[in-house]
């Protein structure tokens, strides 16, 4: 009898256990993600590229962290759509690259109104209350511009004169602005720089390349292209060829460029372009870091800027390219 009930009570557990088994609360999930909304510009350039890619690969990676990125395609409407969307999921932080600086004022007061934290990163907004966001990471782009135009003032030190071709990335946007004043302000110095109506090649190569080709058609007398990124001078230079204008060392137009990407840093040691002002991409980290403060307490700062140089073909080996993150 003995060993029945001893054969029950083990059969009593089994069945007991498997049913605390069934009824056993699920693992306590840890603490919940910080979850980033992240409205991107687009991928317009190579700039782009890799600061989606400094982006992506600094939180996504990370398991405190839900980084949800949406790609605006350049439009600033879309940006729209997407914060919006952003607010309605409940997003506990938002960063934008914003397209062009005018237009946020509106949204921004939503996304404060629904108590979410905004960092802008790359370029700069234009709202009359600096309240609606934590702080504006991103380059300083008139120091960029002016350390172009104080290269450019040197190597035309007491040339008669000296006819630039300026070719604008996407009006509107801080990137161009602020390279754009840059030049505008040295040119009203140099009376001897004559700059021409500038171009319009939205920061893309396939733009710049149009554009330049059809202003070389009625125009060839061009001492220099101040182009505001990389990807608009590569499209300047295929124009170039087909007319049968040189560039570069020994060339008819010296080349100054914006962005410093590989391919950029390639043609300047190669003697194709003659400065790269560097315009860096990759902060992801410090976006993180900024992000790791606030979420501690830390105060942080309205603007942060990024560390940047120039580069000549003197400054540059194939050693030095091949290590670039970008
Ligand atoms: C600069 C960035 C600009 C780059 C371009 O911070 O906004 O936009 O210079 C990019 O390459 O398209």
């Amino acid at each position: 009898m003995r060993r029945f009930c001893s054969v029950l009570l083990c059969i009593a557990l089994v069945f007991g256990m498997a049913g605390c088994r069934k009824t056993q609360d699920p693992e306590p999930t840890n603490s919940k993600k910080f979850v980033i909304g992240f409205s991107q510009v687009g991928s317009e350039s190579d700039w782009r590229i890799a600061n989606t890619k400094s982006m992506t690969e600094t939180f996504s990676y990370d398991p405190d962290y839900e980084f949800i990125m949406e790609n605006a395609r350049q439009k600033q409407e879309n940006q729209f759509a997407s914060v919006r969307r952003f607010i309605l999921d409940g997003v506990d932080m938002i960063i934008i690259a914003p397209t062009i600086e005018e237009g946020w004022q509106t949204v921004l007061q939503e996304v404060h109104d629904a108590g979410i934290p905004v960092i802008i990163m790359d370029r700069s907004v234009a709202v009359w209350d600096d309240n609606l966001f934590l702080t504006n990471i991103g380059s300083n782009f008139l120091g960029q511009g002016q350390k172009a135009a104080a290269w450019l003032a040197e190597q035309t030190e007491g040339e008669d004169q000296v006819n630039i071709l300026h070719l604008q990335g996407t009006r509107g946007a801080t990137a161009q602005i602020m390279r754009t004043k840059a030049l505008d302000d040295a040119v009203a110095e140099h009376s001897n720089w004559i700059a021409a109506e500038p171009l319009y090649g939205d920061f893309t190569e396939a733009k710049a390349y149009e554009v330049v080709t059809e202003y070389l058609k009625e125009n060839r007398d061009i001492d220099v292209l101040y182009s505001e990124n990389d990807n608009m001078t590569f499209g300047a230079m295929h124009a170039f060829d087909e007319a049968g204008i040189t560039y570069g060392k020994g060339g008819q137009v010296k080349i100054i460029t914006f962005d410093a990407t590989k391919e950029a840093l390639q043609y300047c040691m190669d003697g194709k372009i003659d400065l790269c002002v560097e315009c860096n991409p990759l902060f992801g980290p410090q976006v993180k870091e900024l992000i790791e403060k606030y979420r501690n307490g830390g105060q942080i700062p309205k603007q942060v800027s990024v560390e940047e140089k120039i580069f000549t073909s003197k400054d540059l080996d194939q050693a030095f390219i091949d290590a670039r993150e970008y």
